[in-house]
C-alpha cells in the first residue's frame, strides 16, 4: 500500500540544513566585469537559436552587482545555507595560469557576507561554465582539462579554505557529458558520442584529483560531488521492463566509480545515452590508478533529484508520472525516498547524503508569485525526505533549486525556478508564496501537512 503523509507536521533533526541554490552563470551577469574571461556558455548563448528568446548570461539576475541585497533576502527567509558556484573564468580568465584577484575577491565578499548572517556556504566549483580557451583545446573530452580543473580547485581551497564550507567539485557530470557533449542543446554542443563518454571519465577524474587536493590543502569543511540521479521504473502493468541498463546509464555510471572505484560494464555501448559508444575506446581512456583517484573518500554525497522515468519493454524512456512545465520532468515525490533509501542500501559505505537541488518551474513563462504548485511540490518532497530520515537515511541538508528566477540554460529567461520572482526588466525581487511557506518550514524545523 502507498505511504501517506501523517496528519501532523514532520519534524527534521535540529541540525538539519535547509538551503537554497543557484549557479554562477545562471544568476551573476556582469560577464566581462573585473577581468572575467569568456566561458563556453557565453560562446554558446551568442549563437542565434541556441537560447529561447535570445537571452544571454548578461544580466541574468544581476547577482554580481546585487549580491548584498540577495544575502539580505536569504536572511529574511531564514536560510541556514546557500549553495552557489564559482565562475572559473573569473578566477582564471583563460582556464590556466595566474589568479585574477578581483574574481576571487567577489567570492570572498560573498562568503564573508554569509558568515555575518550565520548562513553556511556550500560552494560548487564547476557548474558548467568552462573557460572557453580550454574548450578550444578539447574541453572535457581531453584529459588535460582534469589537470587544469585541479589547479583551479586548489586556488579556491587556498582562497576560501577558512570558510568551513561544504564543497562540491562538479555539478551533474552526467548532464555535461550527455547534453553538452552528446547533443547540440547545451554548451559546448559538440554532439559526439565518443566525446560524451570521454567527458564522463575526465570530469570524474577531475573530481577525484580535486578531492585529493582538498585534503592536501588543509581547507576546513567537507567535500563531495553533485550527481543528478534518476530512479527508473518499469512502465505498464506488471511489465517486465529492462530497467537495469537504464539504471546503469543514468545512475551507476557515476555512483559506482565514485563510491566503489569500478565502472559498471553495462553503461557504455549500444544505446547508452540513446547513442552508440565504443566500450573499448572508453576503457582506453582509463589509466592505471584513475579509479583509485575517482573513488577518494568523500565527506558528503550530493543528490540532485527532480523526478523519475519509466522504461518500456524495449528499454525506451516513457512517461509514467505527471509532467511539470519542464518537458523532461516527471514529478513523483516517492522517487526521492526511493533514491535516498537505495543509496543507503546499495552503497552502505557511502558518506552522509545531502540533496543539493530539487524544484519545479512556474507553470508559465511569465511566472507568478502565487506559486501554489511549487509549495505543494516542495511539501511532498520534504515529506519524503523526512520519511527517509525516519527510516534510517543519513540525510543532512536539502537545497531548493532555485533561490531566484534565473537564466535557465537553453530555456533562457522563459522558465522560472525561483522561490523568489525576478522581474528581468527592473531586477526587482519578490518572494513567491512558496518562499514564505519555506521560511515557516525552516523556522519550525518541520514540514506541515497539506491544507
Ligand atoms: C539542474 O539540472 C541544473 O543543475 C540546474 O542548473 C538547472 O537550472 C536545474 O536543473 C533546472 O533545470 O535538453 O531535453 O535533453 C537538472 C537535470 C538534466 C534537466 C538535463 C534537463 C536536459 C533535458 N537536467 N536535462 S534535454
Amino acid at each position: 500500500t502507498a505511504w501517506a503523509p501523517p496528519a501532523q507536521p514532520m519534524t527534521f533533526p535540529a541540525a538539519f540544513v535547509f538551503g537554497a541554490a543557484t549557479s554562477a552563470f545562471q544568476v551573476e551577469g556582469s560577464t566581462t566585469a573585473d577581468g572575467r574571461g569568456p566561458s563556453i556558455w557565453d560562446t554558446f548563448a551568442a549563437v542565434p537559436g541556441h537560447i529561447a528568446g535570445g537571452a544571454t548570461g548578461d544580466p541574468a539576475a544581476d547577482h554580481y552587482r546585487r549580491w548584498e541585497q540577495d544575502l539580505d533576502l536569504m536572511s529574511d527567509l531564514g536560510l541556514r545555507s546557500y549553495r552557489f558556484s564559482v565562475a572559473w573564468p573569473r578566477i582564471q580568465p583563460t582556464g590556466s595560469g595566474p589568479v585574477n584577484q578581483p574574481g576571487v575577491d567577489f567570492y570572498r565578499r560573498l562568503v564573508e557576507g554569509l558568515g555575518e548572517r550565520g548562513i553556511a556556504p556550500a560552494i560548487t566549483l564547476y557548474h558548467w561554465d568552462l573557460p572557453q580557451p580550454l574548450q578550444d583545446v578539447g574541453g572535457w573530452a581531453v584529459r588535460d582539462t582534469a589537470e587544469r580543473f585541479v589547479d583551479y580547485a586548489g586556488i579556491m581551497f587556498d582562497a576560501l579554505g577558512d570558510a568551513d564550507a561544504t564543497w562540491l567539485t562538479i555539478n551533474e557530470p552526467k548532464t555535461t557529458a550527455s547534453v553538452g557533449y552528446g547533443t547540440p542543446y547545451h554548451a559546448p554542443g559538440v554532439a559526439d558520442v565518443q566525446q560524451q563518454v570521454a567527458a564522463v571519465h575526465h570530469q570524474l577524474l577531475g573530481h577525484g584529483l580535486a578531492v585529493r587536493r582538498f585534503r592536501e590543502s588543509g581547507a576546513l569543511g567537507g567535500i563531495g560531488i553533485a550527481l543528478n540521479l534518476l530512479p527508473v521504473y518499469p512502465a505498464g502493468m506488471g511489465a517486465e521492463a529492462p530497467t537495469t541498463r537504464a539504471d546503469a546509464v543514468e545512475n551507476r555510471l557515476y555512483l559506482d566509480p565514485v563510491l566503489l572505484g569500478t565502472y559498471p560494464d553495462d553503461a557504455i555501448g549500444e544505446k547508452a545515452g540513446q547513442v552508440h559508444a565504443d566500450p573499448a575506446a572508453f576503457q582506453a581512456l582509463v589509466q592505471a590508478g584513475d579509479l583509485d583517484t575517482i573513488s577518494e573518500p568523500l565527506d558528503v554525497l550530493a543528490v540532485q533529484y527532480y523526478g523519475v522515468a519509466g522504461i518500456d519493454r524495449t528499454g525506451n524512456v516513457v512517461t509514467i508520472a505527471p509532467q511539470s512545465d519542464a518537458e523532461w520532468q516527471q514529478v513523483r515525490p516517492e522517487g526521492l525516498y526511493d533514491v535516498l533509501t537505495r543509496l543507503t542500501r546499495d552503497y552502505p559505505d557511502a558518506p552522509p547524503l545531502v540533496v543539493t537541488e530539487n524544484g519545479i518551474p512556474d507553470p508559465t513563462a511569465a511566472g507568478t508569485t502565487q506559486d501554489d504548485e511549487r509549495t505543494e511540490f516542495l511539501r511532498a518532497h520534504f515529506q519524503q525526505a523526512a520519511r527517509a530520515i525516519q527510516d534510517g537515511v543519513d540525510l543532512r541538508a536539502y537545497y531548493v533549486w532555485s533561490l531566484l528566477d534565473n537564466f535557465e540554460w537553453a530555456e533562457g529567461l522563459t522558465q522560472r525556478w525561483g522561490l523568489v520572482h525576478v522581474d528581468f526588466d527592473t531586477q526587482e525581487r519578490t518572494p513567491k508564496a512558496s518562499a514564505l511557506w519555506y521560511r515557516d518550514v525552516i523556522a519550525a524545523g518541520a514540514v506541515p501537512p497539506a491544507g
